[in-house]
């Protein structure tokens, strides 16, 4: 601290979105306030890049609507309640329902912003693990789950993924994903806009393939429009090319794949030119961008959202793993990698043998769990599943409300739930549906390690972020209400089931000490892991032990937490992505099965639906497919209560090919009615040559307009949500809720 004032600066990382970048934060210890957030020159990683958003955490922090105490649902409005009470208060509730109607009575649904919470991370697999219910819901339905799925089909590990190295690339195709805007997904990069352009700066292409020509189309080498949804057929013509060019090489892990054979088979039936006419992409471009790609040693083939969720997800991210993996662009530099993170491992989820999927079915209409989840569009119908009612819900950091399809019938279900329990920081379109809100601590004030997005760094790093701000008087941390939840419904003391998880990762750390060759004792580690709270103590556990790891003193130029503190920078740079096959495979006997049942159980409906595109008559007036997107100044829903994020122009606009609009005699700024299966919103429409002729895309995350929301400023700039128009349509082979290339009707309103 200097001296003379009473200002103090500290690095940290940003904490809202994936790209992590450093941050030189002045705080004002007078007045225990932010006075400024810059981006860290010496960062290595970020070399002082920031977005529009690092300014996010204090505007959250400073927003006088936050909720800053519980508060409960009385016949007078929101009552504020003491924690002690509250907390009492969910475990009776919650134990009277799970006694009287069974475990899975009780519905959890978690958000997205969870992710960027190292402790909550925590601690929620101990909420899961005492709750154990089947009524799982998460952000991961509509998101990364066919990726998952993937990882765990061809790799043996469910969180273990490949990012796109581009760094050393000289051929990036980008395939449902807008990385300038998003900033990165499962690929993290600060600064994608110059990752992309010294990219080409070098000579490499940047290709993208997406029915909107998005801000990542704009600055790439190539655009091809897709029809939503046909990703598949584009990559199985992609994998003819590869094999018609003789261009099938499996590289390093040649010796550990199966089946490689049936799948070249597999693509024999599939020439561009037979998939042209259903994907929209013209036979010559995709040969042309196939040999390139064969002929480019280092490119990586990439995709995201837009291949997620989608009707075929789960094949389409089957084929673009396979097709990496058999032309030698997999866990080979400027290829698809994994990266090593220092907490060792890459996350939750399952490894090896157990399967992710199909182990129990949710009770309306039958629909397999995937990863541990059912598909958050079918909250609504388990909430009211005649006899199995979903009677508790417990919602963390999640407004599925507006980010889940069938958003206005999930409104109207919760109000038929017995007890619901919100942990989150505003009263909005979900959480207003709570009986009672638990606010949190927000991220100045509280620590916090970018665990999850280690791994999925371009390069690998190790973080610490401490806290920036003395919390306010009795603010709780997320990760400590979800422990004392879990411990009272338990019968335990919070402290009492936090000295059992402790207990647990020490003896995973004495199994890894073991598998790495070091013989640790469990006092020893004890004595040694540190931290300022019980979650930095795992961190340092994990760190210590991790493949950078100092290993309590027997490698003492080795990472642990105490060394991440000191460090001038937020961030350290573990250096370029390495190569991690064969030893990684988790799965049995570490084959890479190509053709795993897991995907090929797909192809019928695959086969089928390419034959009802072929024979399909497109003239259907005002006939559209719906897309998705999203916007530098926006966060899925949650930053349209902070002014500086919603000023300007209305975003909330639904896009469209100049020819569709006048055959619709839709003119600029004219309100459109869009019509889909759950539902009709009516909003202005923006006329653009970006959108694919047939193509129209509405962003997810508006629609603020119920009543008894506390967001002034968002209900201001309220929108439409999709979602009303989005119903519940799943990629069914991985549980995942298709929300781009959804069928709507367009006309004038
Ligand atoms: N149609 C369509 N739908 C989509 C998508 C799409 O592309 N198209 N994208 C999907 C994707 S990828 C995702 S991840 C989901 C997101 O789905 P959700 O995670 O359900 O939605 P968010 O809008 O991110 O809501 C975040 C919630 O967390 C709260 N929150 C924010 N910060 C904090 C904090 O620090 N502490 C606490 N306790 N709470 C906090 C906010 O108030 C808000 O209620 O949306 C999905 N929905
Ligand atoms: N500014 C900002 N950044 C964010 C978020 C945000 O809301 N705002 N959300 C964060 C979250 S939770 C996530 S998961 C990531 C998502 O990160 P990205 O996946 O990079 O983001 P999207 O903008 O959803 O990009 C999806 C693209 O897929 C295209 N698309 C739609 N359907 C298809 C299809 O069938 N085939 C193909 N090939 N393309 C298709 C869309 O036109 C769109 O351009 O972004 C994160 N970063
Ligand atoms: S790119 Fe992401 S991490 Fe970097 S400043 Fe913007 S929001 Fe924060
Ligand atoms: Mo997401």
């Amino acid at each position: 601290m200097n001296e003379l004032s009473t200002t103090e600066t500290i690095r940290r990382t940003c904490p809202t979105c994936e790209a992590c970048c450093g941050l030189i934060v002045e705080v004002d210890r007078t007045n225990n306030s932010i006075v400024s957030i810059k981006g860290d020159p010496d960062d290595t990683r970020s070399q002082g890049y920031v977005c529009a958003k690092s300014q996010v955490f204090n505007h959250v922090y400073e927003d006088p609507q936050r909720l800053r105490q519980p508060v409960l649902k009385t016949a007078e409005g929101w009552q504020p309640i003491g924690w002690n009470e509250a907390l009492a208060m969910v475990a009776n509730k919650f134990r009277g329902i799970i006694e009287a109607h069974g475990k899975d009575a009780l519905g959890i649904y978690v958000g997205n912003p969870l992710g960027h919470d190292f402790a909550a991370g925590i601690y929620l697999q101990s909420l899961m693990a005492v709750v154990n219910t089947e009524r799982f819901f998460s952000a991961g339905t509509v998101d990364q789950h066919p990726q998952q799925l993937v990882c765990w089909g061809l790799l043996g590990h469910e969180w273990l993924f490949p990012v796109p190295d581009l760094h050393r690339t000289d051929l990036f195709i980008c395939m449902g994903a807008n990385p300038v805007v998003s900033q990165g997904s499962i690929l993290g990069t600060p600064d994608i806009e110059k990752t992309l352009r010294d990219l080409q700066e070098r000579g490499g292409r940047c290709v993208v393939i997406d029915p909107r020509h998005s801000e990542t189309a704009a600055l790439a080498d190539q655009h091809i429009f897709i029809r939503p949804g046909t990703d598949a057929w584009f990559l199985l013509s992609f994998a003819h090319v590869l094999v018609e060019q003789k261009a099938v090489d499996t590289g390093h892990v040649a010796d550990n794949i199966d089946n490689l054979n049936a799948f070249i088979e597999l693509v024999q039936d599939f020439p561009p030119e037979k998939t042209a006419s259903v994907t929209g992409v013209d036979a010559a471009a995709l040969r042309e961008l196939a040999v390139r790609y064969a002929q480019t040693n280092r490119a990586a083939l990439y995709g995201r959202i837009g291949l997620c969720t989608q009707e075929f997800g789960l094949v389409s991210h089957w084929l673009l793993m396979v097709i990496s993996l058999i032309s030698g662009k997999f866990d080979t530099a400027g290829g698809m990698m994994m990266a090593t993170a220092p907490t060792g491992g890459s996350g939750p989820g399952v490894t090896g043998e157990v399967k992710p999927y199909g182990r129990w079915k949710s009770r309306k209409s039958g629909v397999p769990e995937t990863c541990g989840e059912l598909p958050a569009s079918l909250l609504t119908e388990e909430i009211t599943a005649s006899g199995e009612e979903i009677r508790g819900l417990l919602t963390i950091c999640g407004n599925p409300v507006l980010s889940v399809p069938g958003g206005r019938q999930l409104r109207d279900a919760l109000s038929s739930v017995d007890f619901i329990v919100s942990l989150d920081i505003y009263i909005n379109e979900t959480t207003s549906c709570a009986d009672l809100i638990l606010p949190s601590s927000v991220h100045p004030e509280h620590s916090n390690i970018d665990v999850t997005f280690q791994n999925f760094a371009t390069r690998n790093f190790a973080s610490y972020s401490p806290r920036l701000l003395e919390p306010e008087a009795g603010v709780r941390d997320l990760g400590d209400i979800i422990l004392d939840i879990a411990a009272r419904l338990s019968g335990l003391e919070a402290a009492q089931l936090d000295e059992f998880i402790l207990a647990g990762m020490i003896d995973t750390v004495v199994k890894r000490g073991e598998d790495s060759g070091y013989q640790l004792s469990a006092e020893r580690i004890r004595d040694q892991c540190d931290g300022d709270t019980s979650a930095e103590t795992y961190a340092d556990l994990l760190m210590r032990s991790g493949p950078y790891g100092d290993w309590f003193g027997a490698e003492p130029d080795g990472l642990s937490l105490a060394s991440l503190k000191v460090h001038p920078q937020a961030t350290i740079d573990l250096g370029a992505l390495q190569q991690r096959l064969p030893g990684i495979l988790r799965t049995p006997g570490q084959r890479i099965d190509l053709m795993h049942e897991l995907f090929t159980l797909d192809l019928p409906r695959l086969n089928k639906r390419f034959e009802e595109l072929l024979a399909q008559d497109s003239s259907d007036k005002g006939k559209m497919l719906l897309v998705g997107r999203r916007h530098i100044r926006d966060m899925n829903s949650w930053l349209h209560n902070l002014r500086a994020y919603v000023r300007g122009r209305n975003r909330c606009t639904l896009k469209i090919h100049p020819d569709d609009a006048r055959a619709l005699y839709l003119q600029e700024g004219v309100l459109a009615a869009v019509r889909g299966e759950a539902g009709t919103v009516e909003l202005p429409v923006e006329v653009t040559a970006e959108m694919m002729p047939g193509v129209v895309s509405i962003p997810h995350g508006f629609g603020h307009l119920y009543e008894g929301c506390e967001q002034d400023i968002a209900a201001a700039s309220a929108g439409v949500s999709c979602n009303d128009i989005i119903g519940t349509g799943l990629d069914i082979a991985s549980s995942t809720c298709v929300v781009n290339g959804v069928p709507v009707t367009v006309c004038r309103a």
